[in-house]
């Protein structure tokens, strides 16, 4: 290991991180009795821990690290902008370079009708800044009364009360109750898990569209702001909608004039073979969020998008828009950015994405299709999933949820690759880099993984 600054060893650094580091989105008892992973290096597609052992990373850090480990070329950026001004706000009619060099190369990838951008460092902050725009823009139109904003069951927007409270995941709810008034939940088009005997992917993804239009009317079209959705929920499952349903939302969308934020925080830079997903599926949001590959995580950065109509409602009113955070706009962040989006057309990252990373990343799951302990795979881009079941047939689920998606995530661990277990479904979504070689690891690993956890749940699987 080349890191001179790692003297201590494994058992000390547990300790020390047990000690003092509360991790997010843990239980924390049982991490202090089992010790954290200590992950030392990266390099391209491949991570180390601190035993040495190389690990293919198929997370890419968590849906981040989009042209991979170990690029010198940010570090660089990031140096270079340190030296010449490593922070400066940009409150008070202040600016800088590299902000103003980032907001105009994020309006030309992004669609026709967005062209401004406001910072944060968290994608949570900025779903938190969209929330407070839509509020904004609709007291701006003379229509406050237009507040709640409806989202969708298990989405995932973030862990501020605000971000948490638009999300629709209840274990997240859990902790910051109340959660905020003003968000509904309608359900998530999630085919594999919510769709009634025999009925198709094309009427599933209708019936879940109109769960939409059902709330806009049982609240009132006067009283709805917006609709919030990831393009496709990531933490939720890798759930992917059906070819029917964002047309069908995007419809009802326009016809109760509601606004739309799109939260790209997963999909943008890359993900499904285009810049944002939005550009995959045809939307049209009035706000993006995006967030951690917009660096590939080298450094915290984050932001909304907004299109030209939010925009001249604020240049319409000479009030302030009262929201912003000290790291809006960071000068170094927003240099390393520029880099990241540099090197991902250098290498045609996004294109590769859609010619090669996509397909490769759908024959390769087709592979387990007919695995017994596999109910369903799917996948969009880079991004995919494998429903781990009981009964193949009826897609019986295994009692304990999360119980067998975590056997199955340690024996993928112990062979040198991580996938993350969503409850019992296990989702892959790898830097963009990979290549016929880490596909063909990856899928020798996956099937070793899938038969080791058969083996250990044999006596649970249906005959
Ligand atoms: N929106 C979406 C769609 C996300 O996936 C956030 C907002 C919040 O971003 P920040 O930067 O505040 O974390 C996210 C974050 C997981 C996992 O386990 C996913 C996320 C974060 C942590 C874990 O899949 N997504």
């Amino acid at each position: 290991m080349s890191n001179a600054k790692l003297k201590n060893s494994t058992t000390e650094w547990r300790d020390l991180d047990a000690l003092h580091h509360l991790h997010p989105f843990t239980d924390h008892k049982s991490l202090r009795a089992s010790g954290a992973r200590v992950i030392v290096k990266g390099d391209g597609p491949y991570i180390w821990d601190s035993e040495g052992h190389r690990i293919l990373d198929g997370m890419a850090g968590l849906w981040t690290t989009n042209v991979g480990y170990g690029r010198a070329e940010l570090a660089d950026a990031a140096r270079d902008q340190m030296l010449e001004l490593p922070f400066y706000n940009t409150f008070f009619k202040t600016t800088h370079p590299p902000v103003i060099a980032l907001s105009k190369k994020l309006a030309e990838i992004t669609p026709p009708h967005i062209n401004q951008v406001f910072y944060g460092s968290s994608g949570s902050e900025s779903n938190d800044t969209a929330i407070r725009l839509i509020r904004h823009y609709w007291a701006l139109k003379g229509q406050p009364q237009r507040h709640i904003i409806i989202s969708r069951k298990n989405a995932y927007h973030g862990s501020t009360i605000a971000a948490g409270s638009m999300g629709g995941m209840s274990h997240v709810h859990k902790h910051s109750y109340p959660v905020y008034d003003g968000f509904r939940h309608v359900m998530d088009p999630y085919w594999f898990g919510e769709s009634r005997d025999g009925e198709t992917p094309e009427a599933f993804g209708l019936r879940a569209a109109k769960a939409l239009e059902d709330e806009i009317l049982a609240i009132g079209p006067e009283n709805v702001a917006a609709f919030a959705g990831e393009p496709v929920q990531g933490a939720g499952g890798v759930k992917i909608a059906p070819d029917s349903y964002w047309p069908e939302v995007q419809r009802i969308i326009d016809k109760y004039g509601i606004l739309f934020l799109a939260d790209e925080v997963i999909t943008g830079f890359g993900r499904l073979g285009t810049w944002f997903a939005s550009d995959y599926y045809g939307l049209k949001p009035n706000i993006i969020t995006f967030a951690k590959a917009v660096t590939s995580g080298y450094l915290p950065l984050s932001g909304i998008l907004i299109d030209d109509k939010i925009v001249d409602a604020l240049m319409g009113h000479d009030d302030d828009f009262n929201h912003g955070y000290t790291f809006s706009g960071h000068p170094v962040a927003c240099a390393v950015a520029l880099k990241n989006i540099e090197i991902m057309e250098r290498e045609k990252l996004v294109a590769r994405v859609a010619d090669h990373g996509g397909p490769a990343m759908a024959r390769m799951l087709a592979k387990f299709k007919d695995h017994p302990l596999v109910g369903e795979v799917r996948s969009v881009g880079m991004m995919g999933a494998i429903e781990l079941v009981a009964d193949k047939r009826t897609r019986r689920r295994f009692d304990n949820p999360g119980r067998v998606g975590l056997i199955c995530r340690d024996h993928f661990f112990r062979e040198g690759f991580i996938m993350r277990a969503v409850f019992d479904t296990m989702v892959c979504a790898p830097p963009l880099i990979w290549g016929d070689e880490q596909f063909a690891e990856a899928e020798r690993v996956i099937r070793k993984a899938l038969d080791l956890t058969l083996a250990d749940v044999a006596g649970e699987i249906a005959a």
